[in-house]
């Protein structure tokens, strides 16, 4: 059979048909199937644009008006956008737009103005913290002395008693928040309280909920008056796989050199003129009701998942993601879980929980979230829908007919709502 493909398409069939099927069944999967994973999204279509743009082609080392190469009328346009347009939305005096992505943007930030050796509090890795919050396994971890602050075993919040002992008793130089799977909101200002009894810097690594302070509908740590925020742009914000450092004017000139020429060669203009797209989208009317949504549908899956005896880490949430205990609930390890759900066209991810006593590869949880689903255009009635496919699922043992059934559900319920850019 003949298929009608666009330009690009046709060209990219005739020199890697392979990698064209690849992406073809990725388009597929990401139609029929749902993104529960709350740190990807669908990309406005948008950014999918300038990423396949002529800007990957452009070195441009430096920064706006003080390039090494030449040939930077463009490039110094949208990056100049980028960071005005990053600053304005959030409240920021500084704004670094050149972080490859979420990892070397954080490394940025501790390279830049502390030493090698120096003590970071920052939370625990099993508790909802990042890897780059100094898990032993990330050279962070190696290059620097990470102490950790965990959550309540009693109700599954920021054990501020315990972190402030700790912050006592380390004198660390940075207090960094932030999480990847903590699903709950705090007072920034709690932790601002702490570093400045101790003389330490603050550092609030938002990638998660970006998206969501942009949109003010969740709190902004610079507002509390913190030094450095960090967010990376593809998750609740929608934007290209990039990194955002904001900070306090006086840390400006330290954050730039430590991107550049610190840690980093050229910046991916493509992905920075993508940025610049999506703070400008984030600004407007419409993005502001995708958050609050977001935020509503977690709330709604939450309870629904709740009311089918599924136990919650925390009991529920105030972000847009949730961990669930899948051993206690189903008997089940999130790895197991996590391949169930994507047997019937859910994508989450395992999870570790609080102290798990299971490995990472074989965890005591599932994280979701959404974020994705959202974008889609689901509201919390479909949120019902997707509770009951996954409860159902992950009581379903591995019946191949149920599973089927189920996997139909799904396809029914996805099939109306497009996916946007596809
Ligand atoms: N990998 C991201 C997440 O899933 O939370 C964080 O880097």
């Amino acid at each position: 059979m003949t298929r009608t493909l666009i330009p690009e398409r046709a060209r990219l069939d005739a020199s890697d048909p392979e990698i064209l099927a690849a992406l073809e069944g990725e388009e597929a999967r990401q139609r029929a199937g749902l993104e529960l994973i709350p740190s990807e999204n669908h990309a406005f279509p948008e950014v999918l644009t300038l990423l396949g743009s002529v800007f990957t082609n452009k070195y441009a080392e430096g920064y706006p008006g003080r390039r090494y190469y030449g040939g930077q009328e463009y490039t110094d346009v949208i990056e100049t956008l980028a960071r005005n347009r990053a600053k304005a939305l959030f409240h920021a005096e500084h704004a670094n737009v050149q972080p490859l992505s979420g990892s070397p943007m954080n490394q940025a930030v501790y390279l830049g103005l502390l030493e090698p050796g120096d003590t970071i509090l920052a939370m625990d890795l099993s508790h909802g913290g990042h890897l780059t919050h100094g898990a032993p396994v990330s050279h962070m971890g190696r290059l620097f002395n990470f102490v950790r602050y965990k959550t309540d075993p009693r109700d599954g919040s920021i054990d501020f008693a315990a972190l402030r002992q700790v912050a006592r008793e380390t004198k660390p130089k940075m207090v960094v928040c932030g999480y990847s799977s903590y699903p709950r909101d705090y007072d920034y200002a709690d932790f601002k309280r702490v570093a400045d009894e101790v003389g330490a810097l603050t550092m609030a690594d938002v990638s998660h909920i970006g998206g969501l302070i942009a949109a003010d509908v969740m709190r902004n740590p610079l507002d509390a008056g913190f030094d450095v925020m960090t967010t990376t742009t593809h998750k609740s914000l929608r934007g290209p796989r990039d990194g955002l450092i904001l900070c306090k004017e006086q840390f400006a000139r330290r954050i730039d050199a430590s991107v550049f020429p610190g840690l980093q060669g050229g910046p991916h203009m493509n992905q920075v003129a993508a940025a610049a797209t999506t703070f400008k989208l984030a600004a407007q009317p419409a993005f502001r009701t995708y958050a609050r949504q977001v935020l509503a549908n977690a709330k709604a899956l939450a309870a629904a998942l709740a009311s089918r005896q599924v136990k919650l880490i925390t009991g529920g949430t105030d972000n847009h993601l949730i961990v669930m205990d899948t051993m206690q609930s189903f008997g089940l390890d999130g790895a197991k879980a996590q391949a169930a759900l994507d047997r019937v066209g859910l994508t989450t991810n395992k999870q570790v929980i609080p102290d798990d006593p299971l490995p990472p590869m074989r965890p005591s949880g599932v994280r979701i979230g959404t974020p994705a689903a959202t974008a889609r255009g689901m509201g919390v009635d479909e949120m019902e829908e997707v509770a009951a496919i996954i409860a159902e699922t992950l009581r379903a043992d591995d019946d191949a007919g149920t599973e089927a059934v189920l996997a139909e559900r799904t396809r029914m319920l996805t099939a109306r709502f497009p996916v946007p850019g596809l």
